[in-house]
């Protein structure tokens, strides 16, 4: 069984030595490559966010299922494989599925839900993405697997929140009920992605990376199996105005209502609905939080991994 679980792990020398090392290590999810971002920007964007984490001190573990093998670290050829083949040849990964891709030796990009089993597994503490599924607006039953995964699985997600195409609201509702602390980075109120605030207040703010690694550590202290948020603005010369956002969102999803989208293809479909009405800025938003985030997570693993 353990034999089984361990040939199913391919991991790139780098990625190797820093977790025997118990060197920083950064995970990073790949649904943004074949289902969040068009080519050619989904592939400069991963191979631009693993450069942050390593200019920031840390090593870069993309984590992608290649023919049924899970991949913590990912070549740029493989990125570049993932990052132009048709959506529907690669199968968005998430909790339910990944025993699905592996049996069946297939290819998958794992979501958040996805990346925090697998980088649990390799033993990587910190992710970072751009946004985390939430509760779908008007569809209170649509809520991404992404939220219990935050409330069984202790890594820490650094993101800018959700995308306001979700009910934020209803959102932090299911986290504060899965037992995620959500965390403001350099903030009090929730990022909401393309903008810097929601509004929303978060559950505490902190301001430094190892302010972050502290209350991991009090966390593992207490043996909770729970993950934690941590949410980080959009650089502010990259913020789409809030009237901006809510007019194209509301076009968005109802468009989607109309023409019947549905399940795990709402999502992608309403973030590339968002890159016409916006006129491709929020594309360079998402780029530009990406990094960020990548920089962020850097030096939280940093911390963590720092002598106490
Ligand atoms: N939000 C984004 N970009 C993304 C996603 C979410 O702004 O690419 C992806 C992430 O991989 C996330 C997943 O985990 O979508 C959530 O999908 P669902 O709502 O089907 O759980
Ligand atoms: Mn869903």
């Amino acid at each position: 069984m353990v034999n089984m679980l361990h040939s199913a792990f391919s991991f790139t020398p780098e990625v190797a030595e820093a977790l025997a090392a118990g060197a920083p290590v950064v995970a990073l999810e790949s649904t943004v490559i074949t289902h969040g971002l068009p080519y050619p920007q989904n592939v400069e964007t991963a191979v631009a966010m693993a450069t942050a984490v390593r200019q920031n001190g840390a090593i870069p573990a993309t984590i992608a299922i290649l023919q049924g093998q899970i991949h913590v670290g990912l070549s740029l050829a493989q990125l570049e494989y993932l990052g132009t083949r048709p959506e529907a040849q690669v199968r968005k990964c998430s909790r339910r599925d990944l025993p699905l891709i592996l049996a069946q030796r297939e290819d998958g990009a794992t979501t958040v839900a996805g990346t925090m089993i697998i980088a649990h597994l390799a033993g990587i503490q910190v992710f970072a993405t751009g946004g985390i599924g939430g509760v779908h607006r008007g569809h209170p039953f649509d809520v991404s697997a992404d939220l219990m995964e935050l409330g069984r699985t202790p890594v820490t997600v650094v993101c800018s929140g959700a995308k306001s195409i979700l009910d934020l609201p209803a959102t932090l509702e299911v986290l504060e009920t899965q037992g995620v602390l959500v965390v403001g980075y350099g903030t009090e109120t929730l990022p909401a992605f393309f903008t810097r605030s929601s509004g929303l207040p978060v559950n505490a703010r902190l301001d430094t990376p190892s302010e972050v690694a502290a209350v991991i550590r009090a966390r593992q202290a207490l043996g909770l199996q729970s993950g934690m948020l941590v949410t980080v603005p959009v650089p502010a010369a990259w913020e789409l105005s809030a009237e901006e956002v809510e007019t194209a969102v509301a076009q968005a999803t109802q468009e989607a209502d109309t023409q019947g989208i549905q399940g795990a293809a709402t999502t992608p479909w309403l973030l590339a609905r968002l890159v016409e009405l916006t006129n491709g800025r929020s594309l360079q938003a998402n780029v530009s939080l990406l990094r960020h985030n990548g920089q962020v997570a850097a030096h939280i693993a940093a911390a963590l991994a720092a002598p106490q």
